[in-house]
């Protein structure tokens, strides 16, 4: 048995195109529009050597793969290491990185702890928060919109949310890029984060600690569950540490992604500032638009057949979401941006069993300051170039150069 990244490396499956590609490369990663063309074009599945594995970025395949978690599980990793045949980087999530029935119970804790519910009580922070930092903006020449709203924005009401008496801003958002790179191969991008692990996951270890978060929070809710014996006390602490992994850096992504689209659509902002009621079909269409998780894969669990393909047990799929995102066959004009577009049954947020749990607050997150922002400011205008910023599972702005015109 030969691995690569840990995982079997199969041979390419009857009638799969072998492709010599490598989707981590930085430049598809800062740039995937072309990849995920191409991807497509192979057929509905791609043989990539380079890993020994299968890709997908048909909208219908990758749904299927994504929708059927019984044949394509996610225990054994969601990233190119199969967590069967090496050690995972970090103890395995007990919600991303399981299956049923674990991650039934796992799950039922954390979506009650992320209900709408308990998101509509989070909103008039937001508000606050979203009107003080847009304020500030508006009365500056230009500012860099990734570090002075995207970053900033998440970094003010999520940990307070979680109830964490701790917050370290840039150890929170490194670590969310950390995990995401972590999905990926052992290349340039994966070993850059993985060596400030040292620095990073001990404190966000400890962010997670019961008496490290206050008693009215979302942590406070997951500890609450561990009291009445749903999970242990050990396993609340690890869900805790799920929000730290996919609560800042996705939605610290989805609005970099946000602004950057509105900034190169003006009529799209002039129609939102006109009906700011626009701010969550604006926020769907910006997640169909720039999937700020771009992939995340499965591995096959059985010998099973999708559109005709056998695949083999121990076969890593990556599922390419902003591909099937900009499926033509799905979408009309997939490559322009609708405010109003209304794109149900997109992909950014994954679906089926593990579709996005967070997905209410990071909603809730985007609407408030898209709302804040068309009402406040008259113009949203580049100062200069946008830079990727590329990483193996998220695909999010390094650098976003603006400035807002007042009222
Ligand atoms: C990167 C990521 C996404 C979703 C969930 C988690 C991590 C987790 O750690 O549970």
């Amino acid at each position: 048995m030969k691995l690569i990244e840990d995982h079997l490396a199969i041979d390419p499956p009857e009638g799969v195109p072998v492709w010599d590609v490598d989707p981590y490369s930085e430049s598809v990663l800062a740039n995937p529009n072309p990849y995920y063309a191409a991807l497509r074009e192979q057929g509905p599945f791609a043989y990539i050597p380079r890993y020994a594995i299968l890709a997908c970025g048909r909208y219908d395949e990758t749904k299927e793969v994504f929708s059927d978690h019984t044949r394509f599980v996610s225990s054994r990793g969601v990233g190119l290491n199969d967590f069967r045949h090496g050690k995972p980087w970090r103890p395995p999530s007990l919600i991303l990185e399981a299956d049923p029935p674990d991650h039934t119970r796992t799950r039922k804790v954390m979506a009650r702890a992320l209900s709408p519910k308990v998101v509509a009580g989070l909103r008039e922070d937001f508000r606050i928060a979203a009107e003080a930092i847009v304020d500030r903006l508006l009365q500056m020449q230009g500012f860099e919109a990734v570090a002075d709203l995207a970053e900033a924005f998440p970094v003010a009401v999520f940990p307070k949310a979680v109830g964490m008496l701790d917050v370290h801003a840039r150890h929170l958002v490194d670590y969310g890029a950390m995990v995401f790179n972590g999905l990926g191969p052992d290349n340039a991008l994966r070993r850059a984060a993985m060596a400030r692990a040292p620095e990073i996951v001990p404190w966000i270890t400890a962010a997670c600690t019961r008496n490290r978060l206050t008693g009215d929070g979302l942590g406070a809710i997951i500890y609450e569950a561990a009291d009445a014996g749903e999970i242990g006390h050990d396993e609340a602490a690890m869900l805790v540490r799920s929000f730290l992994s996919a609560g800042v850096d996705t939605t610290v992504t989805g609005i970099g992604s946000a602004l950057w689209c509105l900034a190169r659509n003006p009529e799209a902002f002039a129609a939102l500032r006109a009906d700011p009621a626009l701010a969550r079909p604006c926020f769907e269409e910006v997640l169909r638009y720039t999937s700020p998780v771009h992939t995340f894969a499965r591995t096959a669990d059985c010998n099973t057949e999708v559109a005709g393909v056998k695949i083999v047990e121990g076969t890593k799929i990556i599922c390419a979401l902003g591909s099937a995102n900009m499926d033509p066959a799905k979408w009309d004009d997939p490559e322009v941006f609708r405010i109003d577009r209304r794109p149900a049954g997109h992909l950014a947020f994954g679906v089926g069993i593990h579709g996005c749990v967070g997905q209410n607050i990071a909603r809730a997150e985007l609407e408030v300051l898209l709302t804040v922002i068309a009402e406040k400011v008259a113009a949203i205008e580049p100062t200069g170039e946008a830079v990727w910023r590329p990483n193996n599972a998220i695909h999010a702005l390094d650098r976003l150069p603006l400035r807002f015109r007042p009222n």
